[in-house]
């Protein structure tokens, strides 16, 4: 843990750096990769199947058995508790639905504005160490809800060829059209191009390794759009004495443990608390099973201790993190203020862990800074906002002569001529 006293603003910069990541060497796998993809279809991905996770599959697409299999191996209070989860995000994201916006602008002149789904949208799901089947639920609950037309998910295969078996409950729960056993740089390739067994998709979403990061973006090159820009996960915890150190140390525990690269940070205006949560980490640590990953994370947390909570708060801005836990005697000062985080989450009894899962909200959020400028998944990444218009006879007479002049100022003679010709018909026959 790195501790940081009073820190000059000079420094600011420095301190809240994210290590960088180079993506250079990976690119050019990734093209090679999708170039082969692109040529070959499913022979290529079946390849790179067996060529980075180790297994010749017969079929990439799971089937129903597969599937009833996967129910009778998750047990009951596990499906109770991912069907609570599910119901509170339904319920959260179902409240996101917004009604069409209807303006007369000028009499005769009707505008409306609605949003209609994106139609072939394409979840991703990492294997590796944890199976995140949580986010299957943040990621197809808002889909289907905005009305996808068609869903599909992907998720590398184990050793043996098979998937987890809350993955597969939790997609099946969730209604997902086609589940493939694709993982990787192959999965994004195969969804971006289409292969003869996965369908093109015009988004894809969810998280991934550096290598799924790069494809992302790579995939955005040839027209189609991702979520965000990932990134390793974050959480920064501002905390005074009226916070529980233990319940500091154990959020901030909860975000180091998804990985060595994750960014766990603690600004506070009391010393004592930070002494105090150093402890608990220690502790609290000595004891997790995946000690490993959290300890390598832990060991580049900072812990930053600053004068007031009019300081803290620019430097939270500053650093923009994708969790931000607020847990001091003056929660609303930070809540009302607050410019730059991806999900808030307020008081002694708000861990991350509930956004994580199952309070309603998405998890799927900005890293990296991107909480500046970037939203968390939500029901409208689902959808696009298309504009309509119709105008009467009466309204064309009303705003047509003044976008004739506009018209002619461009230099664009063709636009004037759209409006000339209708007036000139409605100057004759009036009553058209
Ligand atoms: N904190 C992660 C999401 C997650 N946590 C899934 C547990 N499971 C990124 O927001
Ligand atoms: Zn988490």
């Amino acid at each position: 843990m790195i501790k940081i006293d009073n820190p000059d603003r000079s420094s600011w910069d420095e301190l809240l750096k994210r290590p960088t990541q180079t993506y250079a060497q990976i690119e050019g796998t990734v093209l090679e990769v999708f170039k082969e993809i692109q040529a070959k279809g499913d022979d290529a991905v079946n390849f790179y199947t067996q060529k980075f996770d180790g297994i010749q599959l017969k079929k990439i697409q799971v089937s129903d058995s597969e599937i009833n299999l996967a129910n009778d191996r998750v047990n009951l209070d596990l499906k109770n508790a991912i069907k609570l989860a599910k119901q509170n995000i339904e319920k959260f994201h179902k409240a996101q639905v917004t009604s069409p916006i209807y303006v007369e602008t000028s009499e005769g002149v009707n505008c409306w504005q609605e949003k209609r789904p994106i139609q072939k949208v394409g979840l991703y799901i990492p294997g590796g160490t944890a199976p995140l089947f949580s986010t299957i639920l943040m990621l197809a609950i808002p889909a289907k809800i905005a009305g996808c037309k068609e869903i599909i998910l992907c998720t590398p295969p184990d050793k043996n060829g098979n998937i987890n078996p809350a993955i597969l409950f939790t997609a099946a729960l969730c209604g997902i059209d086609k589940i493939f056993k694709v993982g990787g740089i192959q999965a994004i390739g195969a969804m971006t191009f289409g292969t003869e067994t996965i369908s093109k998709v015009y988004k894809i979403f969810g998280p991934g390794n550096q290598f799924v990061t790069v494809a992302k973006q790579m995939a955005t090159k040839y027209n189609v759009s991702i979520d965000m820009p990932a990134g390793p996960s974050e959480l920064l915890v501002v905390a005074d004495d009226t916070a529980e150190p233990s319940f500091v140390a154990s959020d901030l525990l909860s975000q180091a443990e998804h990985g060595a690269d994750s960014q766990v940070i603690l600004v506070s205006t009391s010393k004592e608390l930070i002494y105090s949560v150093e402890r608990e980490i220690e502790s609290q640590l000595a004891v997790l099973p995946r000690k490993k990953l959290a300890e390598q994370a832990i060991a580049n947390s900072k812990l930053i201790f600053v004068e007031d909570h009019k300081t803290a708060l620019e430097l939270i801005d500053e650093y923009g993190p994708e969790h931000f836990i607020v847990a001091t005697n003056d929660n609303d000062y930070y809540v009302e203020n607050i410019a730059n985080a991806g999900s808030v989450f307020i008081g002694n009894y708000t861990p991350e862990s509930a956004g994580d899962y199952a309070s309603g909200t998405n998890h799927t959020l900005p890293t990296n800074g991107y909480a500046k400028q970037y939203s968390g998944v939500n029901l409208d990444s689902f959808m696009k906002s298309m504009t309509f218009q119709e105008l009467t006879p009466q309204g064309i007479q009303n705003i047509g002569t003044q976008i004739e002049l506009m018209a002619v100022a461009e230099g664009l003679q063709a636009h004037k001529n759209a409006v000339t010709l209708r007036l000139n018909k409605l100057k004759q026959n009036p009553n058209a």
